[in-house]
């Protein structure tokens, strides 16, 4: 397949390009650098010492014989160039990763705020316009996220996207009845970035309904590990570890909390409960997504990419327990339910041959490993999260 990995710079999309790459398919890279550019700005800098995108490919090639082309676009801002591109490479299938993915650094000021609604809408947005444009049946698959549901179930598991429910009407004779609709889940975001993620997923609704277009919309949980088979294969691939209060995610953030024996930074009573993938797993369902496209006039097909849940408290002991470093109870810097339950369907990834790599020691070691050769990169004063989200 000729596959366009837009965002394939970033923490998920690397690791993504190498994999489908080794796989046969046909890569081509979009990405305009702007991660790399926001570590500038916060001060801060990937835990790993991630290489230059050029040296990244020449490694692939020297490693693999593989070649993976790279172009920088901004897909938010740069609409013509976006459709040259695409007219010119016809890709078979886009991954869409470019966002700004970090829902405290979306929290943060006025300026990040309006930054991650411009970039992430417009992103979508010319992704789609500039497909319908160009009249390409190209498949475009969304890296979503768990956070559009909210993390409260009611009681019960959150299905894949869609949600039946019984609307009561009136008949004509003025009694009332019940009807029973397929809707899409209602949107419960709970940062500016998981809203832009559910106005996404509006946008993917009505390009589908008025032109067509087949669209993959995987809402993805927390992804922890840093590496795959492919990034260990030569140091200049190695993938970026985020640690820092503003990008860092809850269990690599512990893992590497511990590597410098700082006390696991707990937000509030540890009682939220997430959902959860390992990166290699991220790596297959894209595959197994773009193996199993939707048919043309299918609605959007949304897959819930998640292995597993857990709560924040039970991921610091297990990684206290396993280090001897302390946890720390601290203010909760966001606005989020302190305790809640969470059931999620992940059905259709099973169905179609995932076999989940689930959270335990063994992987946690190359964590570890990682966390501790890299430590004298680490900036303390970048660990605590300062982005406050309540006024
Ligand atoms: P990341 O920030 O590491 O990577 C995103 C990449 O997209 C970066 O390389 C960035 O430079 C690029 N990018 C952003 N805006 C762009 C634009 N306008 N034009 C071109 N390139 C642009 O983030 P990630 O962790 O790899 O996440 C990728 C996607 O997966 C995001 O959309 C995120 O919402 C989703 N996701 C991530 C996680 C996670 O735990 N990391 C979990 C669920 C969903
Ligand atoms: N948390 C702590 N301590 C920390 C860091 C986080 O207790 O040091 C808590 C947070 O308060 C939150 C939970 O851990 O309750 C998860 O936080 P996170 O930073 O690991 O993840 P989140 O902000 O939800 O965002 C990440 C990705 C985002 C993706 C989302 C998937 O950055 O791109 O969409 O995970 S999900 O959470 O399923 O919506």
């Amino acid at each position: 397949m000729k596959i366009c990995i837009f965002g394939g710079d970033g923490f998920c999309g690397w690791p993504t390009a190498l994999y489908l790459s080794s796989q046969g398919h046909e890569i081509y890279i979009v990405d305009n650098l702007s991660r790399r550019k926001i570590d500038i700005d916060l001060g801060c800098d990937s835990l790993t010492p991630i290489d230059t995108i050029e040296n990244r490919l020449q490694a692939w090639r020297d490693v693999e014989g593989k070649e993976i082309l790279f172009k920088h676009l901004d897909t938010a801002k740069e609409y013509q160039e976006l459709v040259n591109f695409l007219e010119d490479f016809k890709p078979d299938a886009v991954v869409h990763f470019a966002e700004q993915r970090s829902a405290p650094f979306s929290m943060k000021n006025p300026k990040a705020k309006r930054y991650t609604v411009d970039n992430n809408i417009n992103s979508t947005h010319n992704i789609l316009c500039a497909i319908v444009e160009l009249k390409l049946n190209t498949h475009v698959v969304h890296l979503g996220t768990m956070g559009v549901y909210g993390y409260g179930t009611a009681g019960m598991q959150i299905p894949e996207g869609y949600l039946d429910v019984w609307i009561e009407t009136n008949s004509k004779e003025g009694l009332e009845t019940a009807k029973k609709e397929n809707i899409l889940y209602p949107a419960d975001p709970g940062s500016i970035y998981h809203m832009t993620k559910t106005q996404d997923a509006l946008l993917f609704q009505y390009y589908n309904k008025n032109d067509g277009i087949r669209v993959t919309d995987l809402h993805q949980g927390v992804v922890w590990g840093t590496e795959t088979d492919e990034t260990k294969k030569d140091v200049r691939l190695i993938n970026r570890f985020d640690y820092d209060g503003d990008y860092g995610t809850v269990l690599n953030r512990f893992m590497m909390q511990a590597a410098i024996n700082h006390p696991l930074t707990v937000h509030g009573t540890g009682g939220q409960t997430r959902a959860f993938i390992h990166i290699s797993d991220m790596t297959k369902c894209i595959e197994i997504a773009l193996n199993n496209p939707p048919k043309r006039n299918d609605r959007v097909q949304i897959f819930n990419q998640m292995t597993e849940t857990h709560r924040v408290r039970d991921i610091a002991n297990m990684i206290s327990k396993y280090t001897g470093v302390e946890v720390a109870y601290i203010d909760n810097p966001r606005n989020e339910d302190a305790e809640n339950e969470l059931h999620v369907c992940n059905d259709c990834f099973i169905d179609l041959g995932l076999e989940p790599t689930l959270l335990d020691t063994s992987l946690l070691d190359e964590i570890k490993n990682i966390s501790e050769k890299y430590k004298d990169r680490c900036n303390l004063e970048k660990i605590i999260c300062t982005s406050k989200w309540s006024r």
